[in-house]
């Protein structure tokens, strides 16, 4: 049996024993920072020890590689791009919102469902009914969708808790995850993310609670990779928002903000005075919030998956965010209640089709402008030598079918830390 076959007997939808992928990767398209515009062709991966030992033409490869006794995998003239990212998701919940996606349908807002006690705190009463492993049950076959479809890297945020316990049991959730599956799990802490039930017309004494006590107890734990906060009409404040994002500093914890999604009341203006990684959502951001992104050079995430599910019909500023330069990236805030989506290839595909974006930018935007938004560019979104050997083969001819194809998963291989990962069913492509 040859290699190539092996690599697409990589058959069944379940986890693979821990097996090494070191070996050469050959006869390869690969674009190795996620830009169309940057491809390598005759392209070749050596991995060895779990790490990008070279990359590059094959005529080019030293000899000291040619020469080893390496196993060789025959790529077949596919495509590989680094691993996906999918830099803002709330995966980890209980229960879903069906039943009010039934009330939207007859005529129901999102914010009026919000407004009446359902939405988010829906969501945080079955959050905290869930005991640890049915939450650990219940998010791990979202995860293992997302896997599925070439993801090796996924932020997942806590605020379906908004009491310590509960935020406690969601961010163990995530970090089980990644340890539990061949992904890397980046924590942030979302406790700004609706008010409780028990704090009703309390709002500020409920922020006190996560500066004072949720935040820092959860970072003394080490579950806290970043902070963010819902800062809206029917969230928090600026001036609350920014009560949470000095505490963040104080802990040296970088922020993001899910910015401008149903209004703009100066969120991103206070996310850049903060030096945000990233603001979100953006559908009412404006020229001067766009400057002031450029400045501190903070990542725009679009969430195509939220535009489209909560039927919005006003668009993010596209052009704007091309004419000053902004990093876009491309999620799909994987939610209950905005976006229950588990397919960041859908979402390139939206980012397309709903915001126009190009297929280029909708790949550079789960790649490396993803690896920014989570400010680990160092380390994730980019093939290199001597990085970890995070990569995926697609059957493709082009890379534009990433984002062109809905439904059709063209994955064919996926390589995470040098180990071979989830790989879909694949007998023909
Ligand atoms: N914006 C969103 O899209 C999600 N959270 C947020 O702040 C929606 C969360 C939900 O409806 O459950
Ligand atoms: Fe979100």
């Amino acid at each position: 049996m040859s290699q190539d076959q092996h690599i697409q007997q990589m058959a069944t939808r379940q986890i693979q024993p821990i097996r090494s992928a070191d070996g050469i990767w050959h006869n390869a398209r690969i674009a190795p920072a996620g830009n169309p515009a940057r491809i390598i062709t005759d392209g070749t991966i050596v991995v060895r020890d779990g790490l990008i030992a070279w990359i590059g033409s094959e005529a080019d490869m030293p000899a000291e590689f040619s020469h080893a006794e390496l196993v060789r995998y025959d790529v077949g003239n596919r495509w590989i791009t680094p691993g996906l990212i999918d830099c803002h998701t709330h995966l980890v919940y209980g229960g879903n919102r069906a039943d009010e996606f039934a009330m939207r349908l007859a005529g129901a807002s999102y914010e009026e469902i919000a407004r009446s006690g359902g939405g988010i705190v829906s969501t945080v009463r079955a959050t905290r009914l869930a005991d640890e492993d049915t939450l650990f049950q219940q998010s791990a076959r979202r995860l293992e969708a997302l896997l599925a479809e070439g993801v090796t890297t996924i932020e997942i945020k806590s605020g379906y808790g908004l009491d310590l316990a509960t935020e406690r049991k969601m961010l163990q959730v995530a970090r089980r995850l990644g340890r539990s599956y061949p992904v890397t799990v980046y924590t942030t802490f979302l406790g700004a993310h609706a008010l409780p039930p028990e704090y009703q017309g309390r709002a500020d004494d409920y922020i006190k609670l996560v500066c004072e006590e949720m935040l820092p107890a959860l970072h003394a734990e080490g579950l806290i990779d970043a902070v963010d906060v819902f800062c809206e009409n029917i969230g928090f404040s600026v001036a609350q928002s920014e009560q949470v994002f000095i505490a963040a500093g104080k802990l040296g914890l970088p922020v993001k903000m899910h910015a401008d999604q149903l209004s703009n009341i100066g969120a991103t203006q206070l996310a850049t005075r903060f030096k945000a990684l990233s603001v979100d959502h953006l559908e009412h951001l404006n020229e001067v919030d766009v400057i002031a992104m450029r400045k501190s050079g903070t990542v725009a995430v679009l969430l195509p998956g939220a535009y489209y599910f909560i039927r919005e019909t006003k668009q993010p500023p596209l052009e704007l965010l091309r004419r000053y330069r902004i990093p876009i990236a491309i999620s799909t805030d994987s939610n209950p209640g905005t976006s229950p989506s588990t397919s960041l290839l859908l979402m390139l595909n939206m980012s397309c089709t709903l915001f126009r974006m190009t297929t280029a930018e909708a790949l550079m935007g789960v790649t490396a402008n993803a690896a920014l938004a989570l400010g680990k560019a160092d380390c994730h979104g980019l093939l290199e030598i001597g990085r970890a050997a995070d990569f995926v083969v697609w059957s493709v001819e082009s890379l534009a079918e990433l984002a062109y194809w809905s439904g059709l998963n063209p994955c064919n291989a996926i390589v995470r830390a040098g180990q071979f990962s989830f790989t879909p069913h694949r007998e023909r492509n």
